[in-house]
């Protein structure tokens, strides 16, 4: 046990890796993928399966709980930083939320402190595999300080906001912010 305390509370350790989504699985394309960053930016910026891939990586190891009550210890990621895309763009000063977007109208609001931090990127790897299909390929956020479902699979882009907006789950009655170790699971 690394730290006393790791699990957070009312969470059950899981050895698999449950898959959890609304939907179907997107077909992916490389030809037609597209990265786009909107909102409170000063250029809107748009990149291609190509140029997303030719951004830095580093590898994260992190603490995953999902807030039907499974948590996995340890999930090694590969991907992009969340501070490599910010390099690229000049964000409005007015800009403090951040509406992730997915394949198929899947969203996910994440406050841009929350990104910020050293531990959000886009994973492209899991134990040095691309990701599966089910798990988000190619591209999913990893979020691992909050609930899993701010971990968007088959991110296609962010919308940088002044003001917090929810997102799928958090219009379903998912709490707004999503602490695991607060036990923010569900809203009001
Ligand atoms: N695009 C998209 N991403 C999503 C979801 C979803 O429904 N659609 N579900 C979320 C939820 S609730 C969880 S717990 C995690 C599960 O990730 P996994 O299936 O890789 O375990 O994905 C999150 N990301
Ligand atoms: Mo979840």
């Amino acid at each position: 046990m690394r730290e006393a305390g790791r699990l957070p509370p009312g969470q059950s350790l899981t050895l698999k890796w449950p898959v959890l989504h609304e939907g179907s699985v997107p077909r992916f394309d490389p030809a037609t993928w597209d990265f786009q960053v909107t909102g409170l930016v000063e250029k809107p910026l748009r990149l291609t399966w190509d140029e997303f891939t030719a951004l830095p990586m580093k590898d994260v190891v992190a603490d995953m709980h999902c807030v039907t009550r499974w948590s996995r210890f340890d999930v090694r990621w590969r991907g992009v930083p969340f501070t490599e895309l910010m390099k690229l763009i000049s964000v409005k000063p007015d800009a403090k939320y951040v509406m992730v977007l997915a394949e198929r109208g899947y969203t996910s609001n994440v406050p841009l402190a929350d990104l910020l931090q050293p531990t959000t990127l886009f994973a492209l790897e899991h134990n040095g595999e691309p990701l599966p299909a089910e798990h988000g390929y190619p591209v999913r956020l990893v979020v691992p300080h909050l609930y899993a479902w701010k971990s968007v699979k088959w991110v296609r882009g962010v919308e940088f906001m002044a003001q917090n907006a929810p997102g799928f789950w958090e219009q379903n009655g998912y709490h707004i912010y999503g602490d695991p170790f607060r036990e923010q699971r569900f809203s009001g």
